[in-house]
Order: structure tokens, then sequence, then C-alpha cells
């Protein structure tokens, strides 16, 4: 089967644009709400994705349902739009228990907090999987950081060995906490998976139809050749690493406000009702449903 080429994945349908949209606004609304509960004291640490959230929506979004996620820890987005609750989502993050949500059922692993083990996990099940015959479409996500680590390049070379159908996920947000990118690595990651022998590219993260075009690209291609790729996506973090984390003192005002002013969310919203896809009765409802949802954790969590 042939690929198909850039322009056909250009168009992205307009029920689809919505959907992007429609996650992205869910998935702030809920990060926010988080982040006032931990302020409040009734969360003990929460990461926030805001800033991140076209890359984890296109992303899932272009993959569709099928695929097995494996996430790091910052995938709340992803997760909202596989089915995990907000409450089972913060669950984990109030100590009440080690993952609030069913991964086999959602298709959607436990969060992973030691660095790069999920990316062995995930290239692991998905050789699993194929020796059973079963769906072996498996999805890791992981930082920028986290790609330093051992077990990133062996997950690597074993998925190039094995043609293992793995989609890497990299959302380099130019920070493994307070250590900037170019103190970690002296290519871009995409490079360095061509070394592995892993299809890759690299592709800016604030608008979700660029990110969902190259992972529909990037699908096709695992479906078809049954092989590994890579998207590395630069996202910009608007705060800190975790609300622990006074980015401040090592970040300049500048970066912080460049991060702010490329908020992919209010961009897209922005770009969508200009081109008159969405009006004001339809964000009104979004907005409803994301009140509920935060109100619905506030009760629970407060
Ligand atoms: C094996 C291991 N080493 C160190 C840490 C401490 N640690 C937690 S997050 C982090 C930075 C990760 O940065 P990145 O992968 O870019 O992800 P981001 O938090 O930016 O999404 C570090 C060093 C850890 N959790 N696990
Ligand atoms: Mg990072």
């Amino acid at each position: 089967m042939v690929l198909k080429s850039d322009s056909e994945y250009e168009a992205v349908p307009d029920d689809t644009r919505r959907s992007l949209l429609r996650h992205m606004l869910v998935a702030r609304g809920v990060d926010q709400e988080a982040r006032q509960l931990q302020k409040q004291g009734a969360l003990d640490l929460w990461l926030s994705c805001q800033g991140q959230e076209a890359a984890q929506v296109g992303s899932a979004l272009a993959v569709g349902p099928a695929p097995t996620v494996f996430p790091s820890y910052r995938e709340h987005a992803v997760a909202l739009l596989r089915g995990v609750a907000p409450d089972e989502l913060v669950a984990q993050w109030a100590g009440r228990t080690f993952c609030g949500w069913d991964p086999r059922r959602l298709r959607f692993f436990p969060y992973t907090l030691v660095l790069a083990a999920q990316t062995l996990h995930g290239v692991g099940y998905s050789i699993g999987q194929r020796l059973q015959g079963l769906e072996d479409f498996v999805v890791v996500y992981i930082g920028d950081g986290a790609t330093s680590e051992g077990d990133m390049s062996e997950a690597m070379n074993l998925a190039a060995v094995e043609s293992a159908s793995v989609l890497f996920v990299c959302q380099n947000n130019g920070w493994a906490i307070s250590k900037p990118t170019d103190e970690q690595m002296r290519t871009s990651l995409a490079e360095r998976a061509r070394g592995f022998g892993i299809e890759s590219v690299r592709i800016p993260g604030q608008d979700p139809e660029t990110v969902f075009a190259a992972c529909s690209r990037a699908a096709a291609h695992i479906r078809t050749e049954r092989a590994p790729y890579l998207v590395e996506i630069r996202v910009a973090r608007i705060h800190g690493h975790s609300t622990s984390d006074p980015h401040e003192v090592y970040r300049s005002p500048d970066d912080i406000a460049q991060a702010r002013a490329a908020d992919p969310v209010s961009a897209y919203a922005a770009r969508l009702s200009e081109l008159g896809l969405v009006d004001g009765g339809w964000l009104d409802g979004v907005d409803a449903q994301v009140r509920e949802l935060r109100e619905r954790l506030m009760k629970e969590y407060a």
C-alpha cells in the first residue's frame, strides 16, 4: 500500500477539527482545576500539561482508539481523550491509588514516573501482542529529558530490530525540569532515531492539525510497513515542571512569556472561530461541559 502524500493529509475534516478543539479545551480545564486543587492542598503534586495539549490531542486522535498507549506522567489530554475520568486521573496525585483507571479496558497504561521505563514496556508489549496474533500497535509517549536514559536507546534499537509496531511520540518541551534541551543532546531526537533505523519526523507542536497530519502519516507507516516510527514534537511548557518547581528561578521572563504567548488552546479556538467552524454557542456548550467536570472534581477532592 502506498502512503498518502502530504497534501492528502492536509485536509483535516471539519468534525475532526472541532473534536481536536473540544478535547484541548477539556484538558485545559481539568488541568487548571487540578492545579487549583493542589494549591488548596487537596493534591500532593500536579504536573501540568498546559502548552502541550495540541501535541497530545493531535497524536491521540490521529492513531485512533485501537493502539495501546504507554504514557509518561504528563499525558493528561491523552488520558481524558481515552476515557479516563478526571477524578480517576487525579487520584494518583492525591495519594489515593497507584493508578486511578483500568489500564486494560482503556488501553492506557499507568503513568510511569521512572523515566523511560515505559519505552521498554511498550516495545515488549507490542512484540508480545504480535506473537499472539493480537493488535500490536503501541504508542509510547516520552519527554525530551527522558530520552537520555539508556532504556530509550534500548527500546529504539529493539523496536527497529524486531520491526515492532511502535509509535514513539516525544514531546520536546525544551526542559528536563531545569536542564535545557541543548545541554542534553547534540542532535535532535528525530536524527538519533534514524541512527537506530527508525523513520522519524520533527514538527512544531502548537497547531493540532500539524500534529494530527504527521501522526496520521506515522500511523499509516506503522500499519503498512509494520515498523516503528518516531515523531518529535516541539512544544512550550507554560508552567513549571511540577507544582513544586518554581521555574522563574532558572527560566528567563522572556522564555516564560513566549510559552504563554504560544498557547495552543487559545490560538486554535481563535482560528476555528475565525473560520466559522465554531461559534459562541458551540464554545459555551464546551465551557458548560468543562465547568461541570471541574465542579465534580472540586466536590470529590476539595
Ligand atoms: C530514572 C529517573 N531519573 C530521574 C528522575 C527524576 N525526574 C523526574 S522528571 C525528570 C525530568 C524529565 O524531563 P522530560 O523527560 O523532558 O519530561 P517533562 O517533565 O519535561 O515532560 C527527572 C530528571 C526520574 N523520575 N526517573
Ligand atoms: Mg521535557
